[in-house]
């Protein structure tokens, strides 16, 4: 069996010692609150400076810059969709934004990486609808994918920690 973790951790994303964050963007790359606007902070201007050069992603989509200032060397921005009630494919433009997300993490050789919950801040996803989403597409990615030794889902609060933690005892 290969040596696969997935683990639980409370605290900001942008102090991880791992290989890559994944960063919860929007459409224009181009930076914004919570957790975008922590990493581009923390990255430094360098950041924005190559998002502009990537003409934006698609809701669902995921693409690969340098982390800069981070103690990552990589950023996975990935946007998440926006919560409009459940019936416009949210469900699986969230999953789309895990599975390319680690897909791109595997091709770039990346053992180790940490995800926010994406869409659960200002995107307004419901928290255990997307952490139920979040564990059942990183569990099945690894079992496809030797490479990716540790997943760290990043909680920026007790209650998202509760919550990743309950629903990966449960399953
Ligand atoms: N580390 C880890 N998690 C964090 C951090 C941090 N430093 N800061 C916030 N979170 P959100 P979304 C959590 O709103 O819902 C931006 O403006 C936060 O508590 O950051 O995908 C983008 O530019 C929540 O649990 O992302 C987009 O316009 C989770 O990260 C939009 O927000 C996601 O919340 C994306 O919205």
């Amino acid at each position: 069996m290969p040596d696969q973790a997935i683990l639980v951790v409370e605290g900001d994303i942008t102090k991880q010692e791992v290989e890559a964050v994944v960063n919860a963007a929007n459409t224009s790359l181009l930076g914004g609150g919570g957790v975008d606007g922590a990493i581009h902070r923390a990255a430094g201007p360098e950041l924005l400076a190559e998002c502009r050069t990537l003409q934006g992603c698609a809701t669902g989509d995921a693409k690969l810059t340098r982390g800069y200032r981070l103690p990552a060397s990589w950023i996975i921005h990935t946007v998440g969709p926006v919560w409009h009630g459940g019936a416009q494919h949210e469900d699986e433009l969230l999953a789309r934004c895990y599975r390319r997300s680690l897909a791109l993490a595997t091709k770039t050789g990346i053992r180790t990486l940490a995800f926010p919950a994406i869409s659960t801040g200002v995107y307004g996803f419901p928290l255990e609808r997307a952490t139920r989403i979040a564990v059942r597409e990183v569990r099945a990615f690894l079992e496809e994918n030797y490479s990716l030794e540790r997943v760290l889902f990043v909680c920026f609060d007790r209650n998202t920690r509760d919550c990743y933690q309950k629903v990966l005892a449960e399953c």
